[in-house]
């Protein structure tokens, strides 16, 4: 059985992580498939969106894999899921996420990976790393740290804390919080709201948005004038400026038409 189901609906490409009887615990072979997924998604659509089949989106590093390893193929292996999450994170489309039941070390990971966050009530956050012996190996020290903070990062590794998706939310961990079994369904709806962007935007907001947060401000304003300038003047931001001045465009629409 793959670990990892893909689905194209319209323009946006699913990925499930697909072993739910280890509750879908990241192995060497996932992050393989993972990887495989993301580039056949990414030829096809123009978002994507992962989600985790079964009872929990995922438990993090298949931790039976990992115990009999020695500490260069340990080295190794994080630098691979950085370099595949990487893929994700800063890659040629924007990703969703939808998650359900266990967010947990790795998964939780992965998940700081994409750009938007979509919970069901049912989602519990943790970094259960310091009580394994181990430490975050998924770019979470830097992704994670980013979305929360270091603070909340040390007490989640150091007590253990598990926190719920109402207090994910106001911890800027999600984005949204939908009912029980809703989140798929959300995050699929976001998604292809995106994927009708402009596709240098979106490649502009996911690339040049998370270098320029990395930047002193004086840089990161030189930057964002260069790919302000770029995106403004392409062929198809012309069409669409034309088309909302010549009212054939939709208007922002107040808070409530379609939240
Ligand atoms: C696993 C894993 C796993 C479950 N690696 N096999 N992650 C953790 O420390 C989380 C460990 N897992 C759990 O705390 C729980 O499994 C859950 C809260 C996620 C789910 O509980 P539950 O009751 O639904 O499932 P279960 O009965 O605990 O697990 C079902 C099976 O999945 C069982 O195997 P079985 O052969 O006995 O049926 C579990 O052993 C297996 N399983 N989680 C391997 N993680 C790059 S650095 C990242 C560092 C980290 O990710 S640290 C966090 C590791």
């Amino acid at each position: 059985m793959p670990f990892l189901v893909t689905e194209i609906r319209g323009d946006v490409a699913l990925v499930g992580l697909n072993r739910p009887d280890k509750r879908n615990a990241i192995s060497d072979a996932v992050i393989d498939e993972l990887e495989a997924a993301v580039d056949r998604a990414e030829r096809v659509a123009k978002a994507g969106v992962i989600h985790g089949i079964g009872p929990h989106f995922c438990a993090g590093l298949d931790l039976a894999e990992h115990v009999g390893k020695s500490p260069i193929e340990g080295m190794h292996g994080s630098r691979r899921w950085h370099r595949v999450f990487d893929r994700i994170h800063r890659g040629r489309m924007p990703w969703f996420s939808a998650l359900h039941g266990a967010v947990v070390g790795g998964g939780f990971e992965l998940a700081s990976s994409t750009h938007v966050r979509v919970a069901d009530e049912t989602a519990f956050f943790a970094l259960p790393e310091g009580q394994r012996g181990i430490f975050l190996g998924g770019g979470g020290s830097v992704k994670t740290a980013r979305l929360i903070g270091t603070a909340r990062v040390m007490d989640m590794m150091l007590t253990g804390r598990s926190v719920d998706a109402a207090t994910a939310e106001r911890w800027n961990i999600v984005q949204y919080v939908v009912p029980a079994g809703k989140a798929l369904d959300k995050a699929v709806e976001l998604a292809a709201r995106a994927a009708g962007n402009a596709e240098f935007s979106n490649y502009a907001i996911i690339n040049a948005l998370p270098r320029i947060q990395d930047m002193a401000s004086d840089d990161g304003l030189l930057m964002e004038s260069f790919v302000s300038a770029l995106t403004a003047t392409s062929p198809e931001a012309e069409a669409r400026l034309k088309a909302f001045l010549e009212k054939r465009a939709a208007k922002v629409a107040a808070p409530g038409g379609g939240e």
